[in-house]
């Protein structure tokens, strides 16, 4: 597929590739700005670079990460210091510096992830901060000024709108689970960058202070603490709201000890916590080793479930009866599980209902299959509608098998009359009429529903 066909087949590409300009030309743009001389530098200019950069990167590391693929970090405060200090261009250098260290060498992920991410939040300092300057926003400590706050407010809000969302549409249109619970997902998203940009001023304020020696000092290692305290507290708020979840969970499971009625509840509450794929509830008794498939968790999967970090051992794989559905598998599979492997199986249910029987020659003409009397292999046995005992085309008929059995499957739930379809040389035995009557509902099984034949001479 050549790149412009894949670009139109996936709009998450397409996101991804216009960020990623945006990022190059916003960073071309900042280092244009800078060697020509049309934004000055000021003093000190690459040492800020790099403790911005390693600052933004240890943020990265100490981030927290939100359930789904979200991932929360005071990174974005970092930026917005950087744009408030000396203005955009130094914002859209440290960026993508503090991102591709935090996320390639402090937290290890892909290069094609760190750079996603360092694409996105260049971008969005670039536009941020352009947006800034262009209302007359100041830089340095005239910032912090009270005639500043209109473009102070707008950089307070554009920065994470942007960053975060071209960040979470692209995670949306490439169908990757951007957040599992959305609303717990914005809340700390913005209780994190509001911590840190109310951080990113009281250090611009801090590092522009008109007062000297042990004050500053003092007030330096408050906010000092304050930065690295925030960050576990939190951590440990962000846990507690998961938790929360799990209560819910909990007690929907409680209220209702029958997990296949609060199914749809423990679904929806489940989801908002975990990708939906690596679900399955499971009955583990361990006095008699089976494991017992309680409810299918991945119904939005194609029914896929599994059972993660089992201990290795024998097992057996058991589904529970599922209501108006019958089985058309083993309802239980023995598996040995060695250390590190994985078994497949597969669980098979219908709402048809089934039934089954055998044409015998009923030597004695009681209706009863007796000692001595086999099965008549090859005869018809139809479901007769129109009960006029004659198998019509539209009628389903199958063939006994060797033993004479028979089993008709495919049909819902209903009333049916099953007959054998006579020849000249068979009559029926009891009852007379041949004509044998069933009512099921859905997913019921008629087994034994035997048919007794006499030769004619
Ligand atoms: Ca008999
Ligand atoms: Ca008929």
């Amino acid at each position: 597929m050549s790149s412009l066909s894949r670009l139109k087949a996936s709009p998450a590409l397409v996101v991804r590739a216009l960020v990623a300009l945006a990022a190059a030309g916003a960073i071309a743009a900042a280092v244009t700005a800078l060697a020509t001389g049309r934004v000055s530098r000021g003093a000190g200019f690459a040492q800020e670079i790099l403790v911005l950069a390693v600052v933004g990167a240890l943020a990265r590391r100490y981030g927290i990460p939100l359930p789904g693929k979200g991932f929360t970090s005071y990174i974005l405060g970092v930026t917005a210091y950087a744009i408030l200090d000396r203005g955009w261009p130094l914002g859209v250098l440290v960026a993508p510096a503090a991102m591709i260290t935090g996320d390639l060498a402090l937290r290890r992920l892909p290069a094609a992830t760190a750079l996603d991410n360092a694409a996105h939040l260049t971008a969005g300092s670039a536009v941020a901060g352009l947006a800034y300057a262009r209302l007359g926003g100041t830089t340095g400590p005239d910032a912090l000024a009270p005639d500043n706050l209109l473009p102070l407010v707008t950089l307070l809000v554009l920065l994470p709108c942007i960053v975060n969302g071209t960040f979470y549409l692209q995670l949306a249109l490439g169908r990757a689970i951007a957040w599992v619970d959305a609303r717990l997902t914005a809340r700390w998203e913005a209780v994190v960058y509001v911590c840190s940009f109310g951080l990113a001023l009281g250090w611009l304020a801090v590092m522009h202070a008109n007062v000297g020696g042990i004050r500053l000092v003092g007030i330096g290692a408050a906010l000092l603490g304050a930065t690295v305290a925030s960050g576990p507290v939190i951590r440990r708020a962000v846990r507690a709201d998961e938790l929360a979840l799990i209560q819910d969970l909990s007690q929907a499971i409680a209220r209702d000890i029958s997990l296949a009625k609060s199914f749809q509840r423990i679904q929806e509450l489940a989801r908002r916590l975990v990708p939906w794929e690596h679900m399955g509830f499971a009955r583990y008794d361990a006095a008699s080793n089976e494991m017992e498939l309680v409810a299918d968790t991945a119904a939005t999967d194609h029914g896929r479930f599994r059972f993660d970090a089992l201990p290795p051992r024998k097992y057996r794989l058991r589904i529970t009866p599922v209501p108006n559905r019958r089985a058309t598998t083993p309802v239980f599979y023995d598996l040995t599980l060695p250390a590190a492997a994985s078994r497949s199986r597969t669980f098979g249910q219908t709402y048809n209902i089934l039934i089954s029987g055998r044409v015998f020659e009923d030597l004695n003409s009681n209706g009863v299959i007796d000692a001595g009397e086999v099965g008549l292999a090859s005869v018809t046995v139809f479901v007769d509608a129109d009960n006029d005992g004659v198998p019509d085309s539209d009628e389903l008929s199958v063939l006994t098998d060797a033993a004479g059995r028979y089993a008709i499957t495919a049909l819902p739930s209903g009333t049916f009359n099953i007959r054998v379809h006579t020849t000249s040389s068979s009559a029926n035995t009891v009852p007379g009429s041949g004509r044998r009557t069933v009512t099921l509902s859905s997913g019921q099984v008629a087994a034994n529903v035997n048919l007794g034949q006499r030769r004619i001479a």
